[in-house]
C-alpha cells in the first residue's frame, strides 16, 4: 500500500515539473476558452437562428486535428522524438485556434471533456523532444482522447484503424489510431514495429 502511494506520489510530482514551465499560458488560455463556451452557449440559448448562422460560418478543423495526431504517430513510430515534439507543437497550435462557435450544442459536452487533457498531452508532447519514451506516455492518453474525439466529430473524411498493442504500457497494453491497415507501433518503433492487431475500422 505505502509502495502505491509513493508511486503516485513520484508520478504526481514527476507531471507537476514537466508541466511547470507552462503554467501560466495553459491557464490564460483555459481561462479565455471558458469564456467563449459560455458566450456560446449563452447565444444558443438565447438566439438559435444566431448560433446556427455563426456555427455554419466555420468549421470545427477535425481533420487538421487527426491529420496532427496521424504525424505524430508516425514519428513516434520512427522513434523520432524531435518530429514528435513538432507535430505535438503543431497541434498544440491548431488548438489553440478553434472557434468554440463552431461546436454544436449537442457535441460541446463531449469537446470540453477532451480539449484541456488533449492540449496537455500536446503540449507535454511538444516540451520534451529528447525524451521519447515519456512522448509515449502521453500519447497513450491522448490516443484516449483522440478516440472520443473521433467518435464526437468523425474521422476526418479518412478511413482510420483503431490498434492496440498488448506490450505497450508497460504490459498493460495501449491503444493508437493510424491511417494504414499495416501495424506500424508507436509505443516500441524499432524495437517491435509490428506489435499489435487492427481492434476496428472507423468509416
Ligand atoms: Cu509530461
Amino acid at each position: 500500500m505505502k509502495n502505491i502511494i509513493l508511486g503516485a506520489a513520484i508520478a504526481v510530482t514527476t507531471l507537476a515539473a514537466c508541466n511547470s514551465g507552462s503554467d501560466k499560458t495553459t491557464d490564460a488560455k483555459q481561462s479565455d476558452m471558458h469564456s467563449d463556451t459560455s458566450m456560446a452557449m449563452h447565444q444558443q440559448t438565447t438566439d438559435t437562428t444566431t448560433s446556427k448562422t455563426a456555427a455554419a460560418a466555420g468549421v470545427f478543423p477535425a481533420r487538421e486535428i487527426i491529420a496532427g495526431y496521424l504525424q505524430l504517430k508516425n514519428a513516434l513510430a520512427k522513434d523520432n522524438g524531435q518530429d514528435a515534439a513538432a507535430a505535438g507543437n503543431a497541434m498544440v497550435a491548431t488548438l489553440a485556434k478553434i472557434d468554440m462557435k463552431t461546436i454544436p450544442e449537442q457535441q460541446m459536452k463531449s469537446y470540453m471533456e477532451v480539449a484541456d487533457d488533449l492540449k496537455e498531452h500536446a503540449e507535454h508532447i511538444g516540451a520534451n523532444a529528447g525524451k521519447i519514451e515519456h512522448q509515449r506516455e502521453h500519447f497513450i492518453m491522448m490516443s484516449k482522447d483522440m478516440t472520443d474525439l473521433v467518435k464526437t466529430f468523425g474521422n476526418g473524411g479518412q478511413t482510420l484503424y483503431k490498434d492496440f498493442c498488448p506490450m505497450a504500457n508497460d504490459g498493460k497494453g495501449a491503444i493508437w489510431l493510424s491511417e494504414v491497415e499495416e501495424i506500424k507501433n508507436p509505443y516500441l518503433g524499432s524495437k517491435m514495429p509490428d506489435c499489435g492487431t487492427v481492434k476496428e475500422t472507423i468509416k
